[in-house]
Parts: C-alpha cells; sequence; structure tokens
C-alpha cells in the first residue's frame, strides 16, 4: 500500500477496519466510532473515565464486553476498544513474580540477565515479605537516598488510586528517598518559563477557542496537534479541542501549520503547510524577527511598556554582539524554509491578529529551553500578547488547553504524607530528601557523587542502589536505551508495579500486579482546564488473577514495616472517594453552588456537570496584565515578560544564554557534527497513551509486518530502493530497532518519523546494543540534557540511516507472557 496523499486519520482509521476484520475477535461487533462523530446515548453500563475520557462499561456476565463513550463527549477516542483490551490482552501481569537469579541468589544478582524473563511467580506474602525486606536492607546499608522513587509517568486518573503518590505516602511514612522534579513533558519550558513570563505557563489556560473563532485572523499551530494530542488528557479527556478547532473551521479562520509532519489538524483545516528542518525552529523565528525589525514592522510601544532587555537581544539579532545578523537569509540556510516565505510571515503575523500556539516538542530537544523564549520574544515584537485572538499559546495541543473553564471546586487528592500539598501535575509535587531532575537517573546511577548544576543550583547526585516505579515505564520513556541498561546493572534491585508486562517489568527484579482503574473505585474531575464534571470511576469488573491495587499492596508493604494505620487512616477505598466528595461539597458552597450529596451523586451513574460562566467562555490569555500592567504584574523579577535575564546571566552557563540563542544542537538535519542523513520524529502515537495499549488488540490496527511503523517520504524510500510494507533497520551510533515502513508525502523529505512508546524488545536481551524486534525509538534519541538550566529530555534529538532488513526476520515476543 502507497500511501501517498492519505491523511494519516484516514489511514489508520482504514487499517483499524483491516485488523477487526482480520482478527474477528475482541473488536467485532464493536461499533466503529470516529473522531466528531455522535456518541450513542448509553442506556446501560457502568460509568467510568480515564485518560481517553468518560465512559460506560458494558459488562456481561462478570467480562467488560465494551467501553462505550459517553453521549457528552464530542469526539470519543478511537482508542477506547484498546482501552477495554488492557484488561484482558496476553499482555495483562496475572500472578506476584520474582526474577530467578535475584530470588535465589539475591540483590544485584546476574544483572545482565535482566529482561530474559525468567521470572519464578510467588505468593503475595511472599513478595510483600521481599519488597519490604528490600527496602530496609538498602535504607540500612546505604542510607535512604539509596531508594529512588521518582517513579514518573502516565498513571491511571483518579484521586485515591495515584500510585505514585502512594509510593512516596509509603516511602514517607517510613523514611525518606530520592525523588525527581520535573517532567518529560515540558522538562525545559517549565524551567525557563518562570524566568521569561513569570509562571511554568505550559500547563496554565489559552485564549479560548470561542475567543479565536471570534477574533484570531491568522492561527499557527507550530509543532502543535490538538487533533492528535488533545484525544487524551492527564485527568479525564473532555475533547473540547476537537470542537475548538471546528469552531475556527467554521469561522473561516486561515491556519498555517509548522512541523515536519502534515498533522491531522493541518489535514482537517486545509492549512498552509511549511516544514522546516526539525530542530531549527529558534532560527526560524530570529529569521522572522529580523524580518520585522528591518520592515519596522515591530511593536514598540508593546516592548517598552510590557517588556525588559529588547534592547539587550536586539544587538544579537543584528549580529552587532556576534557578527552574524540573524537575517531571512540566514535562516532559510538553517531552517530551510526560504527566506522570502520568512519575510512573507512576519508581514502576514505583524498585519493580521495572529495566535501563535506552540507544541512541546520544540522543547524536547538539545537545547530546548530557547524555543518557548524565542516564541515570546517573537509575540512581544507582534505586540498582540492579551489582545482578542492574538499573542501566544501554550496549550492549545495539550489536554484540550483553550476548552473554556467551569465554575467548580477542585477535589481533594490522597497526599503523600509529607506535609507538602500535591496538586495539579502530581509530578510537579517536590517531596523526599534528594531530588534529581527527572530524566537525570540513568546519569545518576552512572555517576553517584556528582556534582551537576541545575537551574541555578548544585545538586549532588545520589548512590541508588533501589528503583521502585508504580504507574510509569521508564523502558520506554526514558533516552537511550543502551546507556540506560548499562546505567541499570548498577542497581542491586528494581521493583516495578504494573498490569501489562511492559519492557520495565520485564527489566524487573521483582513485578506485583496491579489493577487497572476500571477493576476499583475511583473519583476525578473531566478536562485539565475545562473542568466541566466529576466523574464517578466506578469499578466495572472484578480484578483478573491475582491482580490488587496499588493502594492495598503498598497499605500492607507499610503495615510490614509498622506503619498500616498510618498509611490507611482505618478508611476504606469508598470513605476515601466519599471524603474527597465532601470536600469539594464544602467548598461548591462556598462558590454558591449546591452539589448533591454522595451517595446520590455516586448512585446518579453519570457525570456531575458544573457552570461556564460567560466570562470563561471568552478568556483571553493576559488580557489583565495587558490592561494594567503594574497591579496584574507577571511573576518575574521585573513583572515584564523579559527578552533578557539577568538571574540567567549570572548563572553563566555556556549552553543557555541570557536572551533567545540559536544554539547548534549535537546533532540536526544539516548540522555541522551530524553523523547520519535522516532526522528522527519520535512524535506521540495516535494510537496510544505513549507505550500503553502497545500491548492491546489496537496493535494490529497500525502495525506494519508486526513491527512499529517507520514513516518515510517516498523521495528518501526511493533513494534507498525501499518499498512500502517492508521491515527496516533503523539505526545510528546509539543503537538499532526493526520498523515497518509506511511510504507517506504527508512527511518531509529528510525526515522519519517512527512515534515513541513502540515496546522495547531485545533480540538478545543480555547483550547491550542488541537490535530491538518491534521498534522502541529511544534505542537511538539521545540521553544528554537540553542545557544545565534544565537538565530536561531531549526525546526529539536522533539522527539516523533506514536500511531493508535482510536475513530471516526475528519474532516479536514482548507481546505475549515471559517464560
Ligand atoms: N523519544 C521520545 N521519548 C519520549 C517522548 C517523546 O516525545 N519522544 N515523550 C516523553 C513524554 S512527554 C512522556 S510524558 C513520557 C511518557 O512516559 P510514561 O508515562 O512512563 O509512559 P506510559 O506508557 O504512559 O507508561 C505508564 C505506565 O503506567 C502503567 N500504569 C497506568 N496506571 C497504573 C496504575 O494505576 N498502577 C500501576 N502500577 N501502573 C499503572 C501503565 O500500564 C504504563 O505501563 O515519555 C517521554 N519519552
Ligand atoms: N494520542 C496521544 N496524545 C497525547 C499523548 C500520546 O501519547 N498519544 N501524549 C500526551 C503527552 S504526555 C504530551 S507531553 C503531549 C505531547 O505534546 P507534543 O510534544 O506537542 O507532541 P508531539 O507529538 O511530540 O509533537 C507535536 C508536533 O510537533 C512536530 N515536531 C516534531 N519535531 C519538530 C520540530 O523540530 N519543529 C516543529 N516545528 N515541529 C516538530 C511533530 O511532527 C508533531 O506534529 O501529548 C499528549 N497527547
Ligand atoms: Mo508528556
Amino acid at each position: 500500500m502507497t500511501s501517498t496523499s492519505n491523511s494519516s486519520l484516514t489511514l489508520s482509521k482504514r487499517s483499524f477496519l483491516k485488523g477487526s476484520l482480520a482478527t474477528g475477535l475482541g473488536f467485532a461487533g464493536l461499533p466503529l466510532f470516529g473522531r466528531g462523530a455522535a456518541a450513542q446515548a448509553a442506556s446501560k453500563g457502568v460509568v467510568s473515565g480515564c485518560h481517553w475520557g468518560v465512559f460506560y462499561g458494558m459488562v456481561e456476565d462478570g467480562r467488560a464486553v465494551e467501553f462505550k463513550p459517553w453521549e457528552g463527549d464530542p469526539a470519543p477516542s478511537p482508542q477506547l476498544p484498546g482501552v477495554l483490551d488492557s484488561l484482558y490482552s496476553e499482555s495483562r501481569i496475572r500472578y506476584p513474580m520474582v526474577r530467578r537469579a535475584w530470588l535465589e541468589q539475591g540483590p544485584g544478582a546476574d544483572p545482565d540477565g535482566r529482561g530474559s524473563g525468567d521470572f519464578v511467580r510467588v505468593s503475595w506474602e511472599k513478595a510483600i515479605e521481599l519488597v519490604a525486606g528490600e527496602i530496609t536492607r538498602v535504607r540500612e546499608t546505604y542510607g535512604h537516598p539509596a531508594v529512588f522513587a521518582g517513579s514518573y509517568g502516565w498513571k491511571s486518573s483518579g484521586k485515591l488510586h495515584n500510585c505514585q503518590t502512594l509510593l512516596r505516602r509509603m516511602l514517607n511514612l517510613t523514611g525518606s528517598y530520592t525523588n525527581s522534579v520535573g517532567d518529560y513533558s515540558t522538562g525545559a519550558a517549565q524551567v525557563i518559563l518562570p524566568y521569561v513570563s513569570g509562571s511554568i505557563e505550559v500547563y496554565e489556560q489559552c485564549t479560548t477557542w470561542n475567543n479565536l473563532a471570534e477574533n484570531c485572523e491568522l492561527m499557527v499551530f507550530w509543532g502543535a496537534n490538538p487533533l492528535n494530542n488533545s484525544e487524551i488528557s492527564w485527568q479525564v479527556a473532555d475533547h473540547g479541542s476537537f470542537s475548538g478547532v471546528d469552531q475556527i473551521k467554521e469561522a473561516g479562520v486561515e491556519s498555517i501549520c509548522i512541523d515536519p509532519v502534515r498533522t491531522e489538524t493541518a489535514q482537517h483545516l486545509d492549512s498552509e503547510w511549511i516544514a522546516p528542518a526539525p530542530q531549527t525552529d529558534v532560527a526560524m523565528m530570529l529569521g522572522i524577527m529580523y524580518a520585522l525589525q528591518d520592515e519596522g514592522l515591530h511593536d514598540q510601544a508593546f516592548l517598552d511598556r510590557y517588556t525588559v532587555g529588547f534592547d539587550k537581544f536586539l544587538p544579537y539579532l543584528l549580529g552587532d554582539t556576534d557578527g552574524t545578523p540573524k537575517t531571512p537569509e540566514w535562516a532559510a540556510e538553517i531552517c530551510g524554509v526560504p527566506a522570502d516565505k520568512l519575510r512573507d510571515l512576519a508581514r502576514r503575523f505583524s498585519s493580521k491578529r495572529t495566535m501563535l500556539a506552540l507544541g512541546y516538542s520544540t522543547q524536547r530537544q538539545h537545547h530546548g529551553e530557547q524555543i518557548h523564549w524565542a516564541l515570546i520574544t517573537l509575540a512581544s515584537m507582534l505586540g498582540q500578547i492579551g489582545l482578542p485572538g492574538g499573542g501566544y499559546g501554550l496549550s492549545y495541543h495539550y489536554s484540550s488547553g483553550g476548552s473554556p473553564t467551569h465554575t467548580t471546586p477542585i477535589l481533594k487528592a490522597v497526599d503523600d504524607a509529607s506535609g507538602v500539598k500535591v496538586e495539579g501535575a502530581a509530578w510537579l509535587a517536590a517531596s523526599g530528601a534528594v531530588s534529581i531532575p527527572v530524566s537525570r537517573l540513568v546519569e545518576t546511577l552512572l555517576n553517584p557523587g556528582k556534582v551537576m548544576q541545575f537551574n541555578g543550583h548544585e545538586v549532588e547526585l545520589p548512590e541508588i542502589k533501589l528503583a521502585y516505579w508504580a504507574g510509569g515505564n521508564p523502558f520506554s520513556h526514558h533516552q537511550d536505551r543502551n546507556e540506560m541498561l548499562r546505567a541499570w546493572r548498577r542497581l542491586d534491585t528494581f521493583i516495578v508495579h504494573d498490569f501489562q508486562w511492559t519492557a520495565s517489568a520485564r527489566h524487573a527484579d521483582i513485578v506485583l500486579p496491579a489493577t487497572t482503574s476500571y477493576e476499583r473505585n475511583d473519583i476525578e474531575q473531566v478536562g485539565d482546564y475545562a473542568l466541566s464534571h466529576i466523574v464517578p470511576m466506578k469499578k466495572i469488573v472484578e480484578p483478573v488473577f491475582e491482580a490488587r491495587s496499588d493502594y492495598d499492596i503498598f497499605a500492607d508493604i507499610a503495615a510490614k514495616l509498622g506503619k498500616g494505620y498510618e498509611f490507611t487512616q482505618g478508611l476504606s477505598e469508598m470513605d476515601w472517594i466519599r471524603g474527597f466528595y465532601e470536600a469539594a461539597k464544602v467548598e461548591a458552597r462556598a462558590k454558591s453552588m449546591e452539589m448533591p450529596v454522595f451517595d446520590a451523586f455516586w448512585d446518579s451513574n453519570k457525570p456531575l456537570a458544573f457552570p461556564l460562566a460567560e466570562a470563561q467562555k471568552d478568556f483571553v490569555r493576559h488580557a489583565d496584565f495587558r490592561a494594567d500592567p503594574l497591579l496584574n504584574a507577571l511573576g518575574t523579577a521585573s513583572g515584564k515578560f523579559e527578552l533578557y535575564s539577568t538571574a540567567i546571566e549570572k548563572y553563566g552557563y555556556d549552553d543557555c544564554p541570557p536572551h533567545a540563542t540559536w544554539m547548534e544542537p549535537i546533532e540536526r538535519l544539516g548540522g555541522p557534527t551530524t553523523l547520519y542523513p535522516l532526522a528522527v520524529a519520535s512524535n506521540h502515537p495516535d494510537l496510544r497513551l505513549h507505550s500503553q495499549l502497545c500491548g492491546t488488540k489496537i496493535r494490529e490496527t497500525y502495525e506494519v509486518q508486526g513491527r512499529e511503523p517507520c514513516w518515510m517520504h517516498p523521495e528518501d524510500a526511493e533513494a534507498r530502493g525501499l518499498s512500502d510494507g517492508e521491515v527496516v533497520r533503523v539505526f545510528n551510533q546509539r543503537g538499532q530497532i526493526l520498523a515497518g515502513l509506511v511510504i507517506t508525502d504527508v512527511i518531509r523529505p529528510g525526515v522519519i518519523r517512527v512515534s515513541e512508546g513502540g515496546w522495547f524488545d531485545p533480540v538478545e536481551p543480555r547483550k547491550i546494543g542488541s537490535l530491538c524486534a518491534y521498534g522502541d525509538i529511544n534505542n537511538l534519541t539521545t540521553g544528554v540534557a537540553t542545557s544545565r538550566l534544565a537538565q530536561a529530555n531531549c526525546g526529539q534529538t536522533a539522527m539516523a540511516e533506514v536500511e531493508r532488513f535482510e536475513g530471516p526476520l526475528p519474532p516479536v515476543t514482548v507481546f505475549s507472557q515471559p517464560a
């Protein structure tokens, strides 16, 4: 199949159909609902919610047979059948398991053997005893920081069964541990933005879609793809971005997509597509800024009133400080977009009411701190920040940012017992004795005692002997898999709770089977920004095999360590949920809203709706600051946008200068030190949440000869003599994977796309550098940090080569039970 002019949306839907017919199992008989399709009203079923949205679990004879989307969902996720299958798939973890060498010879035995699948089934009692004993041994032998419980990742939604908080709760009540700060999503942006705009901003509300439909004339999706990325939310998805994109479409707002891929959003809006070379957007922005300045199109009055430091940035832009004027011609050389196009963009951005919507991928790159700074500098020159339909927005693509915020109480959640209140994204909370930047665990394992520069201070890297993960998949999310394997050999013990036999579980010493959200009760809010409803997350079926909730597992471990009552407070699952609801009811009353009594809410079997105020519907980001910059000062030192930061200047980091700067990444398309010819875009997958659901039947709808797809432009395929549908080897100096080739012209020449989250399946698990049979792209990405400022991950920094795979195809084994 050569899908040259195919939309990837059509592609996935078509192959979805193919998959369901081919297997004749699981999916057969399920309605093929698409995005935007009116959801069928559910007459029965048990209401629940998850990252993918609100749904009704349909049950027959104690078995869930369908997850039917809630009728209030404007665009149900096509991933829901995979979500259902995560309950019953072949990759489900069934029993507590311990790696044989560890069990027989003790902690640290045969570390190279991790991942080869030699597990022994043990009883729950034995498993709890082993875990509690090992925590105690490591703390007593090496000290408390030798236990690592950063446990980063996309644990399931829900205010009680937050396995990461529960892990830390158990560890805080019994001692201490090493934690992590930041996340893999916006690691660079969330550190630099407080210096520039005064808050982390990436998880804050944008000017609403409604306001854009009325006021915006030019919508620019800069590496931002709401129609893919807002399929899921951190809490329970509301999918408001899907209606939002339709609103601007109906209003006839002109749009541009600046992206190496012609995205679902660009295809839906029929946007103009501009495809710069990946990792060169800062240069591209500088070229546009130069044109603005050169043609006198910048807004000096805005710069004077609302920003500081433009006078120190301008000499760099003009080349007075480094001898290189950042002209459109200079930028065109780097980013591959013609100089005339950059001038054209400068004129159109400044003459129309323009919204610059930036995604996160451009900061998940070497020197990723620079892009958000450059964007805000550009937006400041355009002077439209705080105006209806104009300025910039950092979350249009994520969790339906721009979907208006309802008037609602905020649900409380179980806390980690550290005395620190955990709010918002759970991973932003810092607790524990020591904290390392989240993506620096591998560096820490390899360099205990090293002093690391981080955001203006120093961190001494602790010696870690026990890593404990619940609700994350480091053998998917972390970069440079082979460096990671080397580092992991320094651990005595790796403990994982999950419900899927992920690569992390396979590389663990102790594996404990957790329940899915569909096997326990919980409560959550709908929409990270919209906060439109509170949904009962009701148990749909009884736990399968020997799965137990993380709550019960940690309660037992805490009890073994003498803190059982402190952990549970003597409360049952339903007591906790009722407590969170009652607290919200009190807060609602203070906001003049009356919520039903808990039992009525729970028994109603539907989400509880909250009102939307007219003013919120029309929210404009930074309008208050624009109206009164003194009264509504930003959180920066000066209270204004800082286009130059004296704080960052004082740190003296040569990899993060004090104003937005083009910094050459270690490798990029056409870069001076680059070894391989193709840039790798490791985008977020359209039919998974990272690695979640890769072990389910939904994989059959997109896999190519059983492998993760690798998109390639027809020109690049022709140059290599490759054809659509064949198995290829994708490789570079760091690693190698197999993938299935998809030839398509929705990707820029010189770029390939292999989505993150494919399960790591080493053909020779004991060998570092082994071929991955399925296609985990993090075998190829680099483990370097963005800079000393943020120490963030660079998942979008990788160059590679692709060739036909010759010889017998190794089987994919990662989706079945280990031996
Ligand atoms: N190259 C590259 N790498 C990337 C990215 C990229 O763009 N490119 N993106 C990065 C980003 S932004 C992110 S956020 C990370 C994502 O990295 P992760 O969040 O680690 O990825 P997930 O696949 O969502 O893993 C979550 C795991 O938690 C398990 N889980 C879910 N609920 C529960 C529960 O209740 N209990 C227990 N015990 N387990 C549970 C799931 O089964 C799954 O295995 O990846 C990062 N890595
Ligand atoms: N379906 C689905 N949705 C998700 C997730 C998922 O796994 N699946 N994960 C969620 C999470 S945790 C996060 S953090 C967000 C991630 O949100 P993002 O980081 O914004 O998402 P990505 O898919 O990595 O990239 C967005 C777009 O950037 C483009 N891009 C890549 N490199 C470059 C570049 O150098 N320049 C430009 N201009 N564009 C570039 C990609 O082609 C893609 O279209 O998504 C969330 N939404
Ligand atoms: Mo993320």
